[in-house]
């Protein structure tokens, strides 16, 4: 999935105003018209999450210049503004004004670059004492900035926790997101984004690679996808039964979140203990009770065992609705 990429954003230059006379038999007057207006670059929220792909390869992008003015009084055409479509949650972050924008609603559009005003012909030029001024005004300059363009996955719930908790296998058994799963470290390599149905709306899950200690120094996958879960209103923090050291692996994952970002950190969350079917119910009880005293929020759940998701998607139901 295409997150980020960096672009320089140009507005179009405003038309210049155009000096001419009208000449000829029976003729004779001022009559240079107007240039038109640059064009705008806007961007636009869509729903449609792989939308900054079709900006992969582009590195400049440009609205259309104003028209010159021309003799007859005619005005040079406007330049069309320039509308790019990216996914909500886009953040443009302007490096030269160092300035954020941000796009949180479908449809929402705000304003990357402005266009140049077009210049005066030289028929508003004339005064009593001036009645053939030989100049127009130049159009104005357009806007052009660097941006960097990012995009934070709103989704409403992720799921966190080191490599081969069983990430991404919840996301499967939750929604349709057919995320690779294996046996072996970092298998997600990016976030895996799934729609959970309910009868009321759909509740969007995020299934993100595995963190490890130092990840939000950039170690493992790294920071990368700390970001994407800034936004989410609720973290699953998966913690796989195989673990030998509950706590230790909990308080690891904790560290990132805080050294990350505080507010990451005090982000509501409860823990998922994972992949139950291996272990007899007495082990199963300790751990839960070990866990408990962490945090008192926790779900056992094993996706061999579908009943034991019931009481999780209960769960999200009821704080998607809250939130
Ligand atoms: N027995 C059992 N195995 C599970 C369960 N959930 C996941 N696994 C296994 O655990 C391994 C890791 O599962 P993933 O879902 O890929 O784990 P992940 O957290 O997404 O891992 P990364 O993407 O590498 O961070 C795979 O071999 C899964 O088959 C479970 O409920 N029970
Ligand atoms: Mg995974």
């Amino acid at each position: 999935m295409v997150d980020e990429i960096k672009v320089k954003i140009t507005a179009g230059r405003g038309g210049n105003g155009c000096v001419a006379f009208e000449k000829g038999p029976g003729k004779k007057g001022v009559s240079g018209g107007d240039g038109g207006n640059g064009g705008s670059v806007y961007m636009e929220a869509v729903s449609d999450l792989s939308a900054l792909r079709n900006y992969r390869f582009k590195k400049e992008f440009q609205a259309e210049n104003g028209q010159d003015g021309r003799n007859k009084l005619l005005a040079g055409k406007n330049g069309e503004d320039l509308i790019l479509k990216v996914p909500i949650g886009t953040v443009a972050h302007n490096l030269d004004a160092e300035e954020d924008l941000e796009l949180t609603e479908v449809g929402q559009k705000v304003r990357l670059a402005k266009g140049g005003k077009g210049g005066r012909g030289n028929w508003h030029f004339r005064t009593a004492e001036r009645q053939s001024p030989d100049f127009a005004e130049q159009g104005r300059s357009e806007e052009s900035f660097d941006y960097h363009i990012e995009l934070k996955l709103i989704a409403d719930i992720g799921f966190i926790g080191l490599p081969s908790a069983g990430k991404s296998s919840l996301l499967n058994a939750f929604t349709r997101a057919r995320a690779k799963v294996a046996a072996y470290p970092f298998t997600t390599l990016e976030p895996n984004l799934g729609v959970y149905h309910t009868p009321n709306r759909q509740i969007i899950l995020a299934d993100i690679p595995g963190l490890i200690e130092g990840a939000h120094k950039g170690k493992g996958l790294g920071d990368k996808f700390l970001r994407h879960i800034q936004r989410t209103k609720y973290l699953f923090h998966c913690i796989s039964s195989e673990s030998e050291d509950l706590a230790g692996d909990y308080q690891a994952i904790r560290a990132e979140l805080r050294d990350y970002d505080t507010k990451l950190a005090k982000k509501s969350e409860c823990i998922i203990l994972t992949k139950v079917d291996l272990l007899d119910e007495a082990t199963l009880n300790a751990k839960v009770e070990t866990l408990k005293k962490i945090n008192p929020c926790v779900f056992p759940a094993s996706v061999l065992e579908l009943e034991t998701l019931e009481a999780i998607k209960e769960f999200i139901q009821k704080v998607v609705e809250e939130n």
